[in-house]
C-alpha cells in the first residue's frame, strides 16, 4: 500500500472528530505542538505536500514559504482572508475551503442576533435573573417584522438571510461591489445608501484589506438612532472603536456581533452596553454544520490527491 501524503496541521480543528479523522487518513504532523516552530520548519518544511488549517488560523506568507513542496491547503471555513493569497498563488498551491454547507447556520445566527438585539432577549434574560421583574416592567423594545433589512454582501449567506427575512415580511435591499444578476432584491450602489435606507444592517461581506473598516462612523450615522447593526462576517469590516462610540452616544440603537477585530477579546466597552448582544464567533458552530465542514475539509484533500484539484476551491486558486 502506498504511503499516505504527509500533511502539516496548523492548530486543532474546530471539531474534535476531524483531528482524529485527519490523523487516521493522512500522515499528519501538528505544527502547534512544536515548541520551536521556526526550527522545526527549517528542518522539516520540505517534507510536507499539504497544509490543514482553519479560517481563523489561516496561513501567513512566512509559513507558506517555509513549505517549498506545498501543493494543497485545506482550510476549515468559508472565509479565506487569513490565507496569504500572494505566496500561495506564487507557489501554485491549490486551496480548498468549505463554502455553502454553513449558509443555513450562519443565516440562522444572523437572524438570532437581529431578533435578540431588537427585542432585547439577552437583556430580558439578565433582567429576570437579576430579580428586576419583581421591581418593575421590562422596557419596550423594537418590532422586527415588516422592517427594512439591508444586507452588505449578497453572496451565498446573504441570500440565505434574505430568504429568512421574507418570513418576517421584511423588505430586503443589498450592497455589493456589483449588482447580483437575477437577484429579486433592490441594489443600493453604496454602503452609505444601504445604511440610510435600512432599519437593520447585516454585514456578511468577506473580510480582508478590501473591506477593512468599511462600516465606519459615517455609515453608522446613516443607519441612525433607530437602526441596528448585525455582524456575522469579519470583525475587520467594522471600525469597532467607531461602533463603540456610536452605541455609547445613542447614534445607533444596538448591535448583534458574532465577530470582532481582536478575537477572542472584544473591546471591553462593548461588554458594558445592554443593547449589544455578543457571541463568540459561533455562527457555524452547530454539530451538523461543523461536521459537514469537516467532511468537506477531508473531501477537498482526497479530491486533490485523486484529481489535482480540491472539490471546493477558493476563487484565486481555481483561477490558477
Ligand atoms: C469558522 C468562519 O468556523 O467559516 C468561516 O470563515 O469564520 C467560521 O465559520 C471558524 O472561523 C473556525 O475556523
Amino acid at each position: 500500500m502506498s504511503q499516505p501524503p504527509r500533511l502539516l496541521q496548523y492548530g486543532a480543528m474546530p471539531l474534535a472528530s476531524l483531528d482524529h479523522d485527519l490523523a487516521e487518513q493522512f500522515d499528519i504532523h501538528r505544527l502547534d505542538r512544536e515548541t520551536d516552530r521556526a526550527g522545526f520548519l527549517a528542518a522539516h518544511g520540505a517534507e510536507f505536500v499539504g497544509l490543514v488549517t482553519a479560517a481563523g488560523t489561516g496561513a501567513k506568507a512566512e509559513l507558506v514559504r517555509a513549505l517549498p513542496n506545498l501543493q494543497v491547503v485545506s482550510s476549515f471555513g468559508v472565509g479565506y482572508d487569513a490565507l496569504d493569497e500572494d505566496s500561495l498563488v506564487a507557489q501554485k498551491v491549490r486551496v480548498g475551503y468549505t463554502p455553502d454547507v454553513l449558509n443555513d447556520c450562519v443565516a440562522d445566527l444572523a437572524f438570532a442576533l437581529l431578533l435578540d438585539v431588537s427585542r432585547g432577549v439577552s437583556a430580558a434574560d439578565r433582567f429576570v435573573r437579576r430579580g428586576d421583574w419583581t421591581r418593575g416592567r421590562f422596557a419596550l423594545q423594537t418590532r422586527a417584522a415588516g422592517k427594512r433589512l439591508g444586507i452588505f454582501g449578497m453572496g451565498r449567506i446573504g441570500s440565505t438571510i434574505a430568504r429568512r427575512a421574507s418570513g418576517f415580511d421584511m423588505e430586503v435591499s443589498y450592497h455589493n461591489r456589483r449588482p447580483v444578476v437575477g437577484s429579486p432584491h433592490a441594489y443600493k450602489d453604496s454602503l452609505l445608501a444601504l445604511a440610510e435606507w435600512a432599519d437593520y444592517l447585516v454585514v456578511v461581506a468577506a473580510g480582508g484589506a478590501a473591506t477593512r473598516h468599511l462600516v465606519n462612523a459615517q455609515v453608522l450615522d446613516a443607519l441612525g438612532p433607530q437602526g441596528f447593526l448585525v455582524n456575522v462576517a469579519r470583525g475587520s469590516v467594522v471600525d469597532e472603536a467607531a461602533l463603540v462610540q456610536a452605541l455609547q452616544q445613542g447614534r445607533i440603537a444596538g448591535a448583534g456581533l458574532d465577530v470582532f477585530e481582536d478575537e477572542p477579546r472584544p473591546l471591553p466597552a462593548l461588554m458594558e452596553l445592554d443593547n449589544v448582544v455578543l457571541a463568540p464567533h459561533m455562527a457555524s458552530g452547530t454539530h451538523e454544520t461543523r461536521r459537514a465542514m469537516g467532511d468537506l475539509v477531508l473531501e477537498n484533500l482526497h479530491h486533490f490527491f485523486a484529481t489535482g484539484r480540491p472539490k471546493a476551491e477558493v476563487p484565486w486558486s481555481a483561477a490558477l
